[in-house]
């Protein structure tokens, strides 16, 4: 059928591409740590259990994006199981990148020491597979030792610091996986934190600040930053700024106050992508989220004249796109903007992909370029046991006009994956986004939906 040709560049001018906070609606992730590499935006993070009463957690997930809009699941690399001296509390990890070598830097419970420990995986891409690098803790024995942060400055020296409520840090060597010496502690005074360590403090008087956990260390233009949960539980994002990469730091105030995030703790991370500014953090806020149920979100931001931060507060919209969708290469359904209902799991052929697909369910992808014509067809790769169901493919809203359809028969198996293709009709060219509603009997799970594509008329 031909395309609406009258409303399409309405519709495109008017589409306000926005990602939607937080930023991933499959399962909660938490303690964001952002990473750039090769032109993509890395996002580490915890994993809060369903309905959990306290941070049982037990593995760290990768997440990814190249236009801060549509987010990919890349699973879970690492867990618990990957280091057999750990065996609790998978908290707030940090990647980073030498040398075309990928260190994860994780805090987890010690069967060692039966307090926390800091852990060290190495892998050969940014989504793993990763393997603990060293077969032990690099750090461990104190309950505090917690949320690692890694820095490396320009003349290659690396820096891991970590802590709650005292703040280490140590020199790491060269082959970021040892150090030596002492793991040094940072006297935390009113000046340095906006308040002195517990032991020094004058009773009764008011401070502002309190270091208390969730350390994130870099560098920027000569100056280095150190940004961390602050003020007891609940949490507001501050940071401090010194000239040297361990101090003296001067107390710079708060970034994310206090705010109504549903959730008493917080997390911040920070990067540059695309030429923008991007502060990561969490919140409790998606549906059944809660304080042991967070989720990250990310806000673009820029730094005033003189490098210090402005206020950033959580909105629900999130950063802008900042660029558009392809959809005529294969795309993973696990590339999501929004969805509903729906989970991802993962398969060592094919990798992850979305399952629990129920009727009424929904994925929505953002700003998604189909250029000067509209595409012939619409190819997706399911699998069914039962009996299917099927893919409404719709633009612009949920309730928008079908473009194409997919019917999914039974395939034999929850992972018997098939690929299916059907015609496109209807406006389809310009910029659009596009959700993906599944559709069939009401109750079971239907099918499990592993990529798509659109493709050009020949
Ligand atoms: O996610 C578990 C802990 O909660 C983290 O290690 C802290 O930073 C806080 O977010």
């Amino acid at each position: 059928m031909k395309k609406s040709l009258l409303l399409t560049p309405l519709l495109t001018y008017f589409t306000i591409v926005q990602a939607e906070n937080p930023c991933v609606q499959t399962c909660f992730t938490t303690d964001p740590a952002p990473m750039v590499h090769d032109g993509r935006l890395y996002v580490y993070t915890g994993h809060d259990e369903n309905k959990a009463d306290f941070f049982w957690m037990q593995e760290w997930r990768v997440y990814s994006t190249e236009d801060l809009v549509n987010w990919t699941d890349h699973g879970s690399p690492l867990a618990i199981e990957d280091f057999d001296w750990g065996d609790d509390r998978a908290w707030a990890p940090q990647c980073v990148e030498r040398n075309g070598k990928f260190y994860f830097y994780v805090p987890l419970h010690s069967k060692l020491s039966g307090a926390m420990a800091i852990g060290v995986a190495v892998g050969d891409s940014p989504t793993g597979p990763f393997k603990d690098a060293i077969g032990k803790p690099l750090a461990d024995g104190s309950w505090d030792y917690i949320d690692p942060t890694c820095f490396i400055d320009d003349d290659g020296q690396a820096y891991l610091y970590w802590g709650n409520p005292e703040i280490y840090y140590v020199r790491l060597n060269e082959d970021m996986i040892s150090f030596d010496g002492e793991i040094q502690k940072i006297e935390q005074t009113e000046e340095s934190f906006g308040k002195p360590a517990f032991s020094i403090e004058e009773k009764n008087k008011k401070y502002h600040g309190t270091y208390t956990e969730g350390p994130w260390f870099y560098k920027r233009n000569g100056n280095y930053y150190l940004l961390y949960a602050a003020g007891g539980i609940p949490e507001r994002i501050s940071y401090s700024v010194s000239d040297s990469p361990t101090g003296p730091w001067k107390f710079m105030g708060d970034i994310m106050p206090l705010c109504d995030t549903g959730s008493f703790t917080n997390h911040c991370g920070v990067c540059d992508y695309e030429g923008k500014s991007y502060f990561f953090y969490h919140t409790g806020n998606l549906p059944g989220g809660g304080g042991f149920g967070r989720s990250f979100c990310v806000e673009e931001f820029e730094y005033n004249a003189d490098g210090s931060f402005p206020e950033i507060l959580p909105t629900k919209e999130g950063a802008k796109a900042v660029k558009a969708f392809d959809p005529y290469r294969q795309n993973e359904a696990e590339t999501i903007a929004w969805s509903e209902g729906v989970t991802t799991e993962p398969n060592d052929i094919t990798g992850v992909y979305v399952s629990d697909i129920h009727n009424g369910d929904f994925i929505k992808v953002a700003n998604v370029d189909f250029g000067d014509n509209s595409p012939a067809s619409f190819s997706a790769v399911v699998a069914s046991a039962l009996r299917g169901g099927k893919i409404e493919v719709r633009l612009d809203s949920k309730d928008g006009h079908v473009i194409s359809e997919i019917s999914v028969p039974h395939t034999g198996g929850w992972e018997n994956w098939i690929q299916l293709e059907s015609p496109v009709s209807g406006l389809s060219d310009g910029i659009h986004d596009l959700y993906f509603v599944f559709t069939g009997r009401k109750g079971p799970k239907l099918f499990n939906f592993d990529k798509w594509q659109f493709h050009k008329a020949n």
